[in-house]
């Protein structure tokens, strides 16, 4: 264990102040930034304060020493804007490595001199990476919300570009900080990781998010929960924490929120205040420590010190504070799979069912095939939201076709979906079966997506080598259960194929089992093919053994395949769907692709259909398939149906109508019945108290036996509001 992580374990450590708002005291010149080195140089250099690293060395080193002498453990090193694309303000951007080796080499000689004093309190040194100028979330054209000007490729080259100097510097850590946007950040992690590997040097990191307001979120949108579910992949990692932006006491709520969820040491640096008018920045030491102490007496801290505005003098109250009081213990979590959008998405067993919109997919909607096709991304948002409002808690996006650039498409797409805070708000799973278009949909996502999938088709190499990039851009994965075989389609092919995907991903890459989710395959039935009638059940039994015997991993499927057979009879595939997600939930399934807002209730298909479509599901007679084809061919088209089961129930009397909108979810004459309901009862809360509140207990039992599933009790909820 590395001497900062064991004092981590010991005590409360303390980070140094801020080094931007210390240079500005010593009012330095043009021929300062520029010193002998870079005294021809043909920009302007003035402001470029990395660039003192090199010109005033004596500058940054006696503002170093000036935290170190206050009792800082932790100093950073003057590098916030040291990278390629902040450097080419000044021209400097092939300068990068120079001026992060020579900030690092400061840092560490000035914090191995204090060690070298009292060795009893080792001092460390962070090499800093700010988040650049620019975004990759967020669009610089109101008029273009696809539009980004600059891409998570050069985010990564551009960091790649800053890390070597550092690490050859002398720097105990990597501190990426001010994360304004997450996918910065993870830009930024991935350069790390890509460094690890290629140099083989384990360099640590400490990971720093900026909530911008009082919102609680970042800049690109996120709770300070989805911020760390987002970058929670990362490995090596020291800690996670804010800093900047807001003053001391503001950090209040997010500080909490982030020592609540996070399972590495959590950091807490904020400015002394927002800045006031003349850009000074007013809380003082004490004011600044009274905050942090009362913060890590809630022991929700584990490193504390200052940004913008503090000095030496902040840092010294900070020390004080540090000694009083008991570092945080983080919390270990249960091995769940944690999701996020702007918001954490964590799929325990509280959380149920989970639905995956369907409808976002070329091959999966004409309406959203013929949109895309028309680059109508705009309209195409509004079936991710139609299916969010129907209760979907993820997006899928599949834009396969053979006639278009689906790379392009993906990265549209998203890009758009990014933009839209009531889209952006739940994970993104990302479809495709081109592993192309798969990374460029995770180089869109500052959340944390599911890459739907990968699977063993092309052998274990390509499979593990995928995996560990899934990895890498921090997403958890959908496999397949598919081989160099083929498709699993029996019952043991599919759990051999599953068993070796989980083998080889926990041992070979050390995939965390929380973040597999095997899909066994739904296959369509009632085809007509005698081998096709046991891909119902067999997918049943899958599932329970996959829950069984590959721990902590989780299990999905593509519920609407499993009726392909009776396209354009909606009436019969939902009832199909209805009923074999029923019994899949029963045995284990986690989540499923869906047409959210469109699911029937299991309760409410009409029993003989029922009887027929189970027949098929548990191929429990030879005629199932023909007997439901023959149901099928004699229903009436769907419209007819509704029409006929509508006026059935506006017979029913007041309650019984009432009980039904709420189950079904209909709204249209919500208003009317209550009104009916209003004359029959003494008064208007008797209405509520008996009629629909009888209603949503039913909806309420349904749901608890697993009959109903959220997207239906949303349908409910809105008209019981209504
Ligand atoms: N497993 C995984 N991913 C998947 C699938 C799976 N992704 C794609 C697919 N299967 C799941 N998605 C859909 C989406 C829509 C339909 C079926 C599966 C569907 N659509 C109507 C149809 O084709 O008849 C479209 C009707 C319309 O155009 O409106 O049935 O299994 N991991």
């Amino acid at each position: 264990m590395s001497d900062l992580k064991k004092a981590l374990l010991e005590r409360i450590l303390v980070l140094d102040g801020a080094m931007g708002t210390m240079i500005q005291d010593y009012q330095l010149e043009e021929s300062d930034f520029r010193g002998s080195f870079f005294r021809d140089h043909p920009s302007e250099l003035k402001g470029n304060n990395d660039l003192l690293s090199i010109t005033r060395p004596d500058v940054i080193r006696s503002i170093h020493e000036a935290f170190l002498q206050a009792g800082a453990d932790i100093i950073e090193t003057n590098t916030f804007s040291s990278n390629p694309i902040s450097q080419k303000d000044y021209d400097l951007e092939d300068r990068v490595y120079e001026i992060n080796k020579a900030s690092a080499q400061l840092a560490r000689n000035a914090a191995d001199h204090y060690t070298g004093i009292n060795p009893a309190k080792p001092r460390f040194v962070a090499g800093a990476l700010g988040p650049t100028n620019q975004t990759l979330s967020i669009s610089p054209d109101v008029n273009n919300p696809a539009y980004r000007n600059v891409t998570f490729d050069e985010m990564v080259s551009c960091y790649s570009a800053q890390i070597p100097g550092l690490v050859d510097g002398g720097t105990d850590v990597l501190l990426v900080e001010t994360a304004f946007d997450t996918l910065n950040c993870k830009a930024a992690l991935f350069a790390i990781l890509e460094y690890r590997r290629k140099t083989g040097k384990d360099i640590p990191v400490m990971i720093s998010g900026t909530i911008v307001d009082q919102s609680g979120r970042t800049l690109s949108g996120q709770t300070p929960e989805a911020f760390w579910i987002s970058v929670s992949h990362m490995t090596g990692l020291l800690s996670v924490g804010l800093n900047c932006a807001l003053g001391s006491q503001q950090m209040r709520p997010f500080i909490q929120e982030l020592s609540r969820v996070a399972e590495v040491p959590v950091t807490l640096y904020p400015n002394a205040g927002l800045p006031n008018e003349f850009g000074e920045y007013d809380e003082t030491p004490s004011f600044m420590a009274e905050q942090l102490d009362s913060y890590a007496s809630e022991g929700w801290v584990n490193i504390i010190g200052g940004c913008c505005g503090t000095t030496p003098g902040h840092i010294a109250s900070f020390v004080e504070v540090a000694a009083r009081h008991q570092p945080r213990k983080p919390p270990r979590k249960k091995p769940f799979l944690r999701l996020s959008g702007l918001e954490p998405l964590n799929v325990t067993p509280e959380t149920n069912f989970i639905n995956i919109g369907e409808r976002t997919n070329m091959a999966g909607s004409r309406k959203f095939a013929r949109l895309i096709r028309e680059e109508n991304y705009e309209e195409a948002l509004s079936i991710a939201r139609n299916q969010i409002e129907g209760g979907a808690q993820i997006i899928d996006v599949n834009m396969d076709e053979g006639m278009l650039d689906s790379v392009n498409a993906m990265t549209v797409f998203l890009n758009m979906m990014m933009t839209e805070p009531e889209i952006a708000r739940v994970p993104v799973m990302i479809d495709s079966s081109r592993w192309e278009v798969i990374e460029a949909g995770l180089k869109c996502v500052q959340g944390k997506a599911i890459v739907n999938s990968l699977s063993l088709k092309e052998g274990e190499a390509l499979f593990l080598k995928q995996a560990e990039r899934v990895r890498d851009y921090g997403a958890a994965l959908i496999v397949m259960a598919f081989d160099e075989k083929g498709q699993a389609d029996t019952f043991e092919r599919r759990i051999e194929v599953c068993a070796r995907a989980y083998e080889l991903l926990t041992k070979k890459l050390d995939f965390p089992p929380e973040e597999i989710i095997f899909d066994p395959n739904i296959l369509t039935v009632a085809t007509g093919m005698e081998e096709h009638n046991t891909y119902g059940i067999d997918f049943l039994k899958a599932i329970t053994w996959i829950k069984k015997n590959l721990p902590v991993a989780y299990v999905s499927g593509g519920i609407s395949n499993i009726s392909f057979s009776f396209r354009g009879n909606n009436p019969v595939r939902e009832a199909i769907h209805a009923s074999f997600l029923y019994h899949a939930v029963r045995a284990g399934l986690d989540m499923g692709i869906v047409n959210a807002g469109q699911l029937e209730v299991y309760e409410e298909i009409p029993t003989d259909l029922l009887v027929r479509v189970e027949d098929v599901l548990f191929n429990r007679r030879p005629d199932a398939t023909e007997r439901l084809i023959t149901y099928a061919e004699n229903i009436k088209s769907g419209k007819e149906k509704t029409k006929e089961r509508e006026s059935h129930w506006r017979s029913l009397p007041v309650n019984k109508r009432l009980e039904h909108a709420l189950i079904k979810g209909i709204v249209d004459y919500i208003d009317p019945d209550t009104e009916e309901a209003r004359k029959e009862y003494p008064s208007a809360l008797e209405v509520i108290e008996g009629p629909l509140m009888d209603g949503m207990n039913v909806v309420g039992d349904l749901f608890g036996k697993g009959k109903m599933f959220l997207p239906q009790v949303v349908k409910s909820a809105r008209v019981m509001k209504k």
